[in-house]
């Protein structure tokens, strides 16, 4: 029986790749941090199999990373522990490097250490941020990196130092350059979980409005759990390389809040320009969507497309399995039944869920 440990098992696809590698008769190890809220909703139905481990640990922390690794010496590992959120790295960029540069080399040093670099295989969590100020369209593996947050410098480090270790050390040690990818466990502030919750809520008059940034920004938006399997696939290749991960198909921030109102069952019209666009609800005229410059980035990356044809030719990857449509529409069609339990005044997240609203939080 393959061991696998995954770091961010708690996140959106640390818990669609468990959920894979128990299915594939692995033993799934998982590195999970202390809080104080000790309900871990993407996990929860896991917990307890037989087969699914869970091991305190932090990515700041090397004593934590080493101790694990040393401990489960695993055949794979997939890290994918970070602080994902770009915005929020322009608020947090010390902590955003320690995790997303620093933590890859701690994972990287704890592995030799344990003297498992020969054995043990090791995804790196990689993003289409690192082409950030974009240089070429489509962007495939050999399109040149412009990092344009502290999220993605960070990333960006961690890229190189997976790269360097590789050739330096001989490891089996690869990123997967992966394009947005989404699904009903997407993060909350995340904007397309951000609309389609919004959608539900005020299709269900428990939200009156939706305020949002740049609505032009262009996004290669794909379905998570689609993306699992090829983080699975890189690692079963029969060399180490990097691959870039995408459907090859872009949308607006725009199309997919019309889309997703639509499936909530209101027909939105944009009206306006820049600050000053509104979405309004076709049937009664009242304004749901409003820009607000509270969500716009110091910089913003608006223009990520992605070409995944290394991958469907090296590793047989599907990038069409779900359209973009089914993904907005399994999305939403989730969020409606979640907002439908939701009782009014009593949100099952209700600081994030108001905060979200007043754009309190980012
Ligand atoms: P996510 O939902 O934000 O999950 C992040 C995970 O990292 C959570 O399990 C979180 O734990 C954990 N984590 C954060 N800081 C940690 C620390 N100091 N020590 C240990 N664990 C820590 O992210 P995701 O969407 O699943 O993305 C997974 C990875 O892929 C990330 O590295 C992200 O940067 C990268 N990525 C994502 C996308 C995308 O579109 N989703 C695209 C390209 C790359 P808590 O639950 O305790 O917070
Ligand atoms: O923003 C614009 C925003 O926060 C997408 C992470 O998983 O994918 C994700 O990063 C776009 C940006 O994702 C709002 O300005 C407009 O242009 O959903 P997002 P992201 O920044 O692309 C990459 C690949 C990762 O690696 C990251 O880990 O949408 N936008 N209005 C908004 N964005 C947010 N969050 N909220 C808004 O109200």
């Amino acid at each position: 029986m393959k061991k696998a440990l995954i770091t961010g098992v708690t996140g959106q696809d640390g818990s669609f790749l468990a959920e894979f590698l128990l299915e594939k008769g692995y033993d799934v190890h998982g590195l999970i941090r202390r809080s104080s809220v000790d309900f871990r909703e993407r996990i929860a139905h896991l917990e307890g199999r037989e087969n699914f481990h869970l091991h305190y640990g932090d990515l700041c922390d090397s004593s934590s990373i080493f101790g694990v690794i040393a401990a489960v010496r695993p055949d794979e590992i997939y890290n994918l522990a970070a602080q994902s959120h770009v915005q929020v790295s322009f608020d947090s960029p010390e902590f955003t490097a320690d995790i997303d540069a620093t933590g890859v080399l701690r994972v990287l040093e704890a592995v030799r250490h344990a003297g498992l670099a020969g054995t043990c295989r090791i995804y790196q969590a990689s993003t289409s941020e690192l082409y950030g100020k974009v240089e070429e369209v489509p962007q495939n593996e050999q399109t040149p990196f412009h990092p344009y947050s502290p999220y993605a410098v960070a990333k960006q480090y961690g890229f190189w130092i997976v790269k360097e270790y590789r050739e330096a050390y001989g490891m089996f040690a690869c990123s997967g350059i992966l394009f947005n990818h989404e699904s009903e466990r997407r993060g909350e502030t995340f904007v397309t979980r951000k609309i389609t919750l919004a959608a539900a809520r005020i299709a269900q008059g428990k939200q009156e409005k939706l305020l949002l940034g740049n609505l032009d920004s262009l996004r290669d938006w794909g379905y998570a759990k689609d993306y699992v399997e090829c983080m699975w696939l890189i690692l079963q290749h029969h060399r180490p390389e990097d691959f870039v991960i995408a459907t090859g198909v872009q949308h607006s921030v725009r199309e997919f809040a019309l889309l997703a109102f639509r499936e909530a069952g209101i027909e939105l019209e944009f009206r306006g320009s820049g600050i000053d666009e509104k979405g309004y609800d076709r049937a009664t005229g009242r304004v749901v969507v409003e820009v607000s410059p509270d969500f716009y980035r110091p910089t913003d990356v608006v223009n990520l497309w992605g070409d995944p044809s290394k991958a469907k030719r090296e590793l047989g990857w599907n990038p069409a399995k779900t359209s973009f449509l089914e993904l907005v529409q399994l999305m939403v069609r989730h969020d409606m039944e979640k907002v439908a339990v939701e009782r009014a005044g009593e949100r099952v997240r209700t600081n994030l869920a108001e905060y979200l609203e007043k754009g309190v939080v980012k």
